[in-house]
């Protein structure tokens, strides 16, 4: 038995996404993240960082995205490479993920979003260093279809945070490459659904709707700063 505790985030997706993909079955259990339901103790045990994603598969549990991505890579023998360098391989653009594009744009929402006081060097710092980290993934994929050659967990995990590039408010003008490849990802059906797991990220937040956009950024914007739910 698997359980997913998850929401509607870039990182939450990267694992409903490889769910789909490898053809799992799996429960869901959405995370009420402004009501701080991932600081509970209970969460806790299962994850100890206190953030979503979460899988506890039978009775082990699994926290960080990319570690259950792997977990799930291994265990249906899909989307990982079958041979120590193109596992390598998928590893390197999946790390490039976790400690580059996940972290930068993460910040650049945090600085572009939900801080009403526009601290600008930050916002500039964040927004540049995921933009270049962009063009490191269009120079990869102006050689390959995909990041490590065949599609893998590591586009999958670099797509579900490039594709809201526009929350971050990074510009994918001049990058075509990549724009072929975030285009050629969204066609895929396993993909589609995992981006409605627990819910349509769009649903909540839409980028024309500036009301429901400057709540949650208000929401967010405590949680980030006290660690404490709205
Ligand atoms: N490195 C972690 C990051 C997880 C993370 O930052 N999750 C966010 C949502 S995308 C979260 O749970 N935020 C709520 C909080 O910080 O309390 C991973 O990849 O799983």
């Amino acid at each position: 038995m698997m359980k997913l505790y998850t929401a509607a985030t870039p990182n939450g997706y990267k694992a409903s996404v490889a769910l789909e993909e490898m053809g799992f079955d799996y429960e869901v259990e959405k995370i009420d993240l402004t009501g701080g339901i991932q600081k509970q103790d209970w969460f806790l045990e299962i994850n100890p960082n206190g953030r979503i994603p979460a899988l506890v598969h039978d009775d082990f549990p699994i926290f960080e995205s990319g570690a259950i991505m792997l977990y799930l890579a291994r265990l249906s023998g899909k989307f990982y490479g079958t041979d120590t360098k193109s596992q390598s391989r998928v590893e390197q653009w999946l790390m490039f993920q976790m400690g580059g594009i996940g972290p930068m744009m993460g910040q650049a929402n945090v600085f572009y979003r939900y801080f009403p006081e526009k601290i600008q060097p930050a916002i500039d710092r964040y927004q540049s260093e995921g933009r270049r980290l962009f063009g490191v993934l269009e120079r990869q994929l102006s050689r390959t279809e995909y990041l490590a050659g065949d599609y893998s967990i590591a586009d999958m995990a670099n797509w579900c945070w490039v594709r809201t590039h526009k929350w971050s408010g990074i510009s994918i003008d001049g990058l075509p490459n990549l724009q072929r490849w975030l285009e050629a990802i969204m066609t895929r059906p396993a993909v589609q659904k995992g981006i409605t797991v627990p819910e349509d990220m769009r649903a909540r937040i839409r980028d024309e709707d500036e009301d429901s956009a400057r709540k949650f950024a208000e929401q967010a914007r405590k949680i980030v700063v006290t660690g404490k739910p709205a």
